[in-house]
């Protein structure tokens, strides 16, 4: 395989800065060794910037940063469009706005090869909300709106040629929903598998269910991983913790079957904050998974494991 690396030092999207810093994170704990050292071939094309600013406002005034996610989303979308066709991008943030773009972009690539996108979100939060609906005004809250299409977003964030079909996206590990959120997922066909589903199911149960599902339809699937999946006792560099979330065991166990099911085009790495964390652990640990997700095992299997 191929590996495009993309760091991306967006922050403007969370309430806390440093996310910023997370590309440089990665590059530190050896995310293109890890990678290399499993026989795959590597290329850090660095960081991409933003430069010019759209002048948008919006009326619901809690709204931060939107002229930076704006220019954001249109650079990543096209960014991820063109990574895509070069190998397997692997994009190094920044908070979880990037995604808004990330996901736009695959999606177009993903339209030219008939084959439909699947969208696998783990995360403690849904990041449902529409421009309008976000409270507290942090745009890594909105992303997954942004690329299923929801209205609300035109004349505010560039317009999306290739919406994601709902039924196509799958989110594990999620813990923390706004009313607003809970409402627009009633009416959607989002998959929502809270921590409570997690714990009655095992998470290997409903992953399985899901990668069958992009098996059948021939898809593509792209991951999106936000560190507060995590469990924040192994996870603590991240701005929003929510206790009760991912051990270290189950991450893990998600990222083996997905390397097993051949299916993972594209990966987010997202909201990595290293000023909150602890000697590098948690970049660590990301990267650790990034590997398992790539072909890291204990031992080798004779047939797949799920
Ligand atoms: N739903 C809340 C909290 C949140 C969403 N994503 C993160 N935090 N990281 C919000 O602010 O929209
Ligand atoms: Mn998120
Ligand atoms: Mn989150």
């Amino acid at each position: 395989m191929h590996c495009r690396l993309i760091g991306i030092p967006l922050q403007d999207g969370a309430s806390q800065l440093g996310c910023e810093m997370g590309p440089s994170a990665f590059r530190v704990a050896d995310l293109k060794g890890a990678l290399e050292g499993l026989g795959h071939e590597v290329t850090d094309i660095g960081n991409v910037v933003i430069s010019d600013l759209p002048d948008v406002t919006h009326p619901n005034a809690a709204v931060r940063n939107l002229p930076q996610i704006a220019a954001w989303t249109k650079l990543l979308t096209e960014v991820a469009y063109r990574e895509s066709g070069q190998g397997m991008p692997i994009f190094m943030g920044g908070d979880h706005a990037l995604s808004a773009g990330t996901v736009a972009g695959i999606a177009r690539r993903a339209s030219e090869t008939g084959r439909p996108l699947f969208v696998l979100w783990l995360d403690a939060h849904t990041d449902f909300h529409t421009l309008d609906s976000t409270t507290s005004g942090n745009l890594h809250g909105l992303p997954a709106a942004y690329y299923t299409g929801r209205p609300g977003f035109d004349g505010y964030l560039p317009p999306l040629s290739h919406p994601v079909d709902p039924a196509n996206v799958c989110m594990i590990g999620i813990r923390s929903v706004d009313p607003a959120e809970r409402d627009a997922l009633k009416e959607n066909a989002v998959t929502v598998h809270d921590m409570r589903t997690i714990d009655e199911h095992g998470v290997a149960v409903l992953l399985r269910r899901f990668i069958e599902r992009v098996e059948a339809a021939n898809g593509l699937l792209h991951v999106s991983l936000d560190v507060d999946f995590l469990d924040p006792s192994v996870a603590p560099a991240v701005g929003t913790t929510v206790p009760g979330g991912a051990t270290f065991r189950e991450a893990h166990l998600v990222m083996e079957m997905l390397h097993d099911s051949g299916l993972v085009t594209s990966l987010d790495l997202v909201e990595l904050n290293p000023f909150l964390d602890e000697r590098g652990r948690t970049a660590t640990l990301l990267v650790d998974l990034t590997a398992s997700l790539m072909g890291r095992k204990v031992l080798d299997r004779p047939t797949r494991s799920y």
